[in-house]
């Protein structure tokens, strides 16, 4: 009972320490440096409770957002999405992606993507994280590094350093590539509405799919590659499997 209470206790002087570190901070903080330094844990709580950031990445038309939304039911997580998950960021996705307006140049469109980012992760993700509450993000950084830079042709590296900047160095815990060949990927398509960035061409597009494949395979620990050409209950079956 003791103990109960203790734990209790010290869980709410946690996330109070937590909430008053954002205060100060636009982006939150790490929650201890000893569990920050043994690896990228910062989503534990001083007691090392664990709130997990699972991020879904993949190509146009992968079945990232069906699939987010069955794993953050599957998990009881939050759900969001990139760009997006707040006002601004959906501000911001309107912009960035309706066919009508004027396109950014590729510098542009990276900035305002890490914009939404950046209002994102303190708004939303840190906050929840900092609860205790798991978050499921259809898209992140991966999104930035595939079409920003191996899509347009943006410094991959230059990105990272900015990516990180902008999202206060917020990893996820793990990254579910969801891959599917192009040729099913336009399959699909062909019967919705295409937005500005997904009619860039199949060039960018076979690029961006590269791109994804090569950040999968140079961060193994992190990310899983599951193939999304199933069904939705099978590819949702994977998708399980490789956040347990
Ligand atoms: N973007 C960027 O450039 N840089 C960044 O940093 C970020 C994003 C964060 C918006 O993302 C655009 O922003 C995106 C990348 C860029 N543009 N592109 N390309 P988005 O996530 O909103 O857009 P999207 O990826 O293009 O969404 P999408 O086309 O809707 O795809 P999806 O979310 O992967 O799939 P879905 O909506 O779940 O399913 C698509 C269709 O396939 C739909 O009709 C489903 O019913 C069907 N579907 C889904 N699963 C299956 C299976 N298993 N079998 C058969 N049919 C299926």
């Amino acid at each position: 009972m003791a103990h109960a209470v203790a734990h209790r206790l010290a869980r709410v002087l946690c996330v109070f320490r937590i909430q008053r570190d954002q205060t100060s901070s636009p982006v939150a903080h790490p929650a201890h440096p000893a569990l920050f330094a043994a690896g990228n844990l910062a989503s534990r709580n001083y007691l090392g409770t664990v709130a997990r950031f699972i991020v879904l990445e993949g190509g146009e038309a992968a079945g990232k957002s069906t699939q987010a939304a069955l794993l953050a039911e599957h998990l009881g997580a939050l759900l969001t999405r990139e760009p997006g998950g707040t006002a601004i960021g959906e501000a911001l996705r309107r912009l960035l992606l309706e066919q009508s307006l004027v396109a950014p140049v590729p510098r542009a469109e990276a900035l305002l993507m890490l914009a939404a980012r950046a209002q994102h992760v303190a708004e939303v993700i840190e906050p929840a994280l900092a609860r205790g509450d798991d978050v499921v993000c259809d898209r992140y950084s991966g999104s930035t590094l595939a079409y920003q830079g191996y899509g347009r042709g943006l410094d991959v590296d230059e990105l990272r350093g900015l990516d990180s900047w902008a999202n206060g160095h917020r990893v996820p815990d793990v990254v579910v590539l969801l891959d599917l060949p192009l040729e099913i990927a336009r399959e699909r398509l062909g019967r919705s509405h295409r937005d500005r960035i997904e009619s860039g061409g199949d060039d960018f597009l076979a690029r961006v799919h590269a791109g994804f494949r090569l950040l999968a395979a140079q961060d193994p620990r992190r990310w899983r590659v599951v193939d999304a050409s199933g069904t939705v209950n099978e590819v949702a079956a994977l998708v399980r499997k490789a956040v347990d």
